[in-house]
C-alpha cells in the first residue's frame, strides 16, 4: 500500500463529552500513532449543524440529530498520519452503535444510531470541506 499524509476533521460529540469518554477516545487515537494538530472544545451552532450536515438536512432523522449535535459542548480535532481519512473511519466503526463492530469505538462504547460519540470525514473531499468549516484558519 501507498503511504501518504493526510487530515481528517473528526468531532468526539456531546455524548461522549457527557459520559466522560473525551480521555478514552483520545486516548485510542494518540495510541494509534495518529497525530493531534488542532484541539478545540465548542458548542456547535444551529448554523453551523445545517452546513456540516449539508447532505441530511432534508432527511427525517435532522431535527433530532441537530437537536443533540448542539445539545453541549463538543471536542472538535484535526487529526493527520498516513491514511488518516480511512484509518479514523475503520477505528469509529459503522454509524449505528448496535451494529459497529466490537473493537471500534461505537462498537465497544455506544448503542445508538444517533449518539454515536464520533464524527470523522469520510473522504478527502469531505475532509476539505469540514475543514474549511472547523478550522477556517489552519
Ligand atoms: P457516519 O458517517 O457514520 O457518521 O454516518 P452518516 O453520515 O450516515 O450520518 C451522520 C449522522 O447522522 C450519524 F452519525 C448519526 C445521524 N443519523 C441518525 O441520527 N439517524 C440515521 O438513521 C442515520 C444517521
Amino acid at each position: 500500500m501507498s503511504s501518504s499524509t493526510e487530515r481528517s476533521l473528526v468531532l468526539v460529540k456531546p455524548d461522549a463529552v457527557r459520559r466522560g469518554l473525551l480521555g478514552e477516545i483520545l486516548s485510542r487515537f494518540e495510541r494509534k500513532g495518529l497525530v493531534i494538530e488542532a484541539l478545540e472544545l465548542r458548542t456547535m451552532e444551529p448554523s453551523l449543524a445545517d452546513e456540516h450536515y449539508a447532505e441530511h438536512v432534508e432527511r427525517d432523522f435532522y431535527p433530532p440529530l441537530k437537536a443533540f449535535m448542539t445539545s453541549g459542548p463538543l471536542v472538535a480535532l484535526v487529526l493527520s498520519g498516513d491514511s488518516v481519512i480511512d484509518v479514523v473511519r475503520a477505528m469509529i466503526g459503522a454509524t449505528d452503535g448496535r451494529k459497529a463492530a466490537a473493537g471500534t469505538i461505537r462498537g465497544d462504547l455506544a448503542l445508538s444510531n444517533r449518539e454515536n460519540l464520533v464524527h470523522a470525514s469520510d473522504s478527502p473531499e469531505s475532509a476539505v470541506r469540514e475543514l474549511a468549516l472547523w478550522f477556517p484558519k489552519l
